[in-house]
C-alpha cells in the first residue's frame, strides 16, 4: 500500500477531506444551488414549490431525496437556454451533448464554470497519473462535444503541454506520438484501439512512441477491452467519466493506485444511486442509475440529473487515500439495452464475451434487425490480424471458420442465453471510430417508419 504522502494530488486538502466536512460543505453548496434555481430558472421555480423545497428546508442530504429529477427531455423541452440560471451576457462557453436524435442537449458555462471545470479534470489527470511537465496527446474531439476543450484545459491547468490532436486523421496522429514524445493519450477507448492496430499495420515500433498513460473514456468499455488496450500499446489504461449535462469529462476518474473504481469529485458533483424503475434510491453496493446533482456550477446546474448510466458507487477505502466516494466503470446506458427475443442484453456483455475468445479482435458491431416480427441480432466481429496470418487467407478454411462462429454462438447462448447469428470478419472490415464507437446498428427503425409511411 502506498504511503498518502507518497501520492501526488492536485488538489489533496478536497481530495482527502474528512467525511464529516465534506457533508457539511455538500449541504452547504446543496443550499445555495437551490436557492440559485428558485431565484433564477422558472422551471425549477415550478417544480420546487410543487415539491415543497426551499433553501431553508435543507438541513441535511437525506433533503435531496425530496427534490424531483431532471431528465434529458426536461433539457430538450427547454431548448436552448430555458434551463440557464444567469443570462447569455455571463456564459462564456456552450457546449452540447453527442445525442443523435434531434435537437442537441446545449450547456452553457460561465467563467467560474470553466475554472471549476479545468479544477476537476486536472484532479482527474493527475489522478491518473499526468504530471506538471508531461506531454499530453489529446485525441478527444474537439467542438461542441466536451471531451476535447475540457481535457485540454484540464491538462493545461496541471502544468502539462497539450497536443490538441482531435479525432481523426489517424496518420498524422501516429506522426506526432513517433515525433513529439507524448507520455499521455487521452482519447475514446475504441480509438486508441484503433490507434494500436493502425500502428501494428503500418509496423511502427512501440519503442519509437513514449506512452506510458491512456486516460480513456466517453464511452463503455469493459475490463476485458481495458487488457487488450494494455497489451497492445503497451501503457497504462485509466477510465474517466464524465457527461455534458454536469460538466463534460472529470465528473470521475480511476486513480493508478486502485485501479479499481473512478472517485467521483463529489464536492462538485453529489452522487446517487436509483432503481431506474421506481426512481428509489438504492443502498450503497447496489448497481443502478446514476443521478447527479451540481453542487458549484453557475450556467445550468441540474439537480437529480438521471444520466441513464448503470453503475454502483461504494465508499471502501481507497489505496491512493482519496477519501471521495468511487463508482464502479459504467456497466451500460439503459439506453444501449436491446430486447432481442425477450432477452435483455447490453452490447458490453456481448464485448466481455468476445473479447475472451482468443482469435477474436475487439473491433465487433450488433446488427439488430427485424424478420417475420421477430427481432433478430447479428454479431459482426474481426478476427486477429495474427489469426489471418496463420490461416493466410481468410476464405481458406471455411471450416475452420464454421467452427468458429458455431463456438461464439454456443459461448453467447451459454453465458447470455441469447440467439444470435455470428458473422467473422477479416481485420479492417468494420468502420473505426474517431470518436465513441457505434456498437449498434438498429436496422428496424427505418423498417418502422416505411411501413408507417405506406399506411
Ligand atoms: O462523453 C464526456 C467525456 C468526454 C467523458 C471525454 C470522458 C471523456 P457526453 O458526450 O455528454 O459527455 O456523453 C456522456 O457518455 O452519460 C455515459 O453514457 C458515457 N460515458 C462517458 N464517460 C464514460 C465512461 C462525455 N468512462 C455519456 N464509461 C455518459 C462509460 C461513459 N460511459
Amino acid at each position: 500500500m502506498p504511503l498518502k504522502s507518497d501520492v501526488f494530488m492536485w488538489n489533496s486538502k478536497l481530495e482527502c477531506i474528512a467525511r464529516p466536512e465534506l457533508e457539511a460543505l455538500q449541504i452547504e453548496r446543496l443550499k445555495r444551488v437551490v436557492e440559485r434555481v428558485q431565484a433564477h430558472v422558472p422551471f425549477y421555480r415550478e417544480r420546487l414549490a410543487a415539491a415543497g423545497v426551499t433553501p431553508e428546508s435543507i438541513n441535511s442530504l437525506d433533503d435531496l431525496k425530496r427534490i424531483p429529477f431532471t431528465r434529458k427531455s426536461d433539457l430538450r423541452d427547454n431548448y436552448p437556454f430555458g434551463l440557464f440560471a444567469v443570462g447569455l451576457p455571463e456564459i462564456s462557453r456552450l457546449h452540447a451533448s453527442s445525442g443523435t436524435r434531434g435537437k442537441p442537449t446545449l450547456v452553457g458555462y460561465t467563467k467560474n464554470d470553466l475554472d471549476s471545470w479545468s479544477e476537476v479534470c486536472a484532479r482527474s489527470l493527475s489522478a491518473g497519473g499526468v504530471r506538471p511537465g508531461d506531454i499530453v496527446h489529446n485525441s478527444y474531439g474537439y467542438g461542441l462535444f466536451t471531451g476535447g476543450l475540457g481535457v485540454h484545459y484540464g491538462a493545461e491547468r496541471l502544468g502539462a503541454t497539450v497536443i490538441p490532436a482531435s479525432g481523426g486523421k489517424t496518420q498524422q496522429q501516429l506522426m506526432l506520438l513517433q515525433d513529439l514524445g507524448a507520455r499521455v493519450l487521452c482519447s475514446t477507448p475504441s480509438y486508441a484501439l484503433n490507434l494500436a492496430f493502425a500502428m501494428t499495420e503500418q509496423n511502427i515500433n512501440r519503442d519509437s512512441i513514449k506512452l506510458e498513460i491512456g486516460i480513456f473514456g466517453a464511452e463503455p468499455w469493459t475490463e476485458e477491452l481495458r487488457g487488450q488496450i494494455e497489451q497492445a500499446l503497451k501503457i497504462n489504461a485509466l477510465d474517466i467519466y464524465g457527461l455534458s449535462e454536469m460538466t463534460g469529462p472529470g465528473v470521475s476518474m480511476e486513480c493508478l493506485e486502485g485501479r479499481d473504481g473512478l472517485h467521483v469529485w463529489e464536492d462538485h458533483f453529489l452522487p446517487e444511486v436509483i432503481d431506474p424503475v421506481s426512481g428509489s434510491p438504492l443502498p450503497e453496493g447496489e448497481e443502478g442509475e446514476l443521478v447527479f446533482t451540481n453542487l458549484t456550477k453557475e450556467g445550468i446546474p441540474l439537480l437529480r440529473y438521471r444520466t441513464g448510466d448503470l453503475s454502483t458507487l461504494y465508499a471502501e477505502p481507497c489505496r491512493c487515500g482519496r477519501t471521495m466516494v468511487r463508482m464502479r466503470r459504467v456497466r451500460a446506458r439503459l439506453d444501449d439495452m436491446l430486447i432481442i427475443r425477450g432477452v435483455n442484453l447490453y452490447p458490453s456483455e456481448v464485448e466481455r464475451e468476445l473479447l475472451k475468445v482468443a482469435e477474436l479482435s475487439a473491433h465487433y458491431q450488433l446488427v439488430v434487425d427485424r424478420e417475420k416480427a421477430l427481432d433478430t441480432l447479428e454479431v459482426q466481429v474481426e478476427v486477429t490480424e495474427q489469426l489471418l496470418a496463420y490461416w493466410g487467407r481468410f476464405e481458406k478454411d471455411q471450416l475452420e471458420l464454421q467452427a468458429l462462429s458455431y463456438r461464439i454462438t454456443s459461448i453467447l447462448k451459454e453465458t447470455l442465453g441469447l440467439t444470435a447469428k455470428v458473422t467473422l470478419l477479416p481485420p479492417k472490415s468494420l468502420p473505426r471510430s474517431e470518436g465513441k464507437a457505434v456498437r449498434v446498428v438498429d436496422r428496424r427503425q427505418p423498417r418502422k417508419q416505411q411501413d408507417a409511411a405506406q399506411k
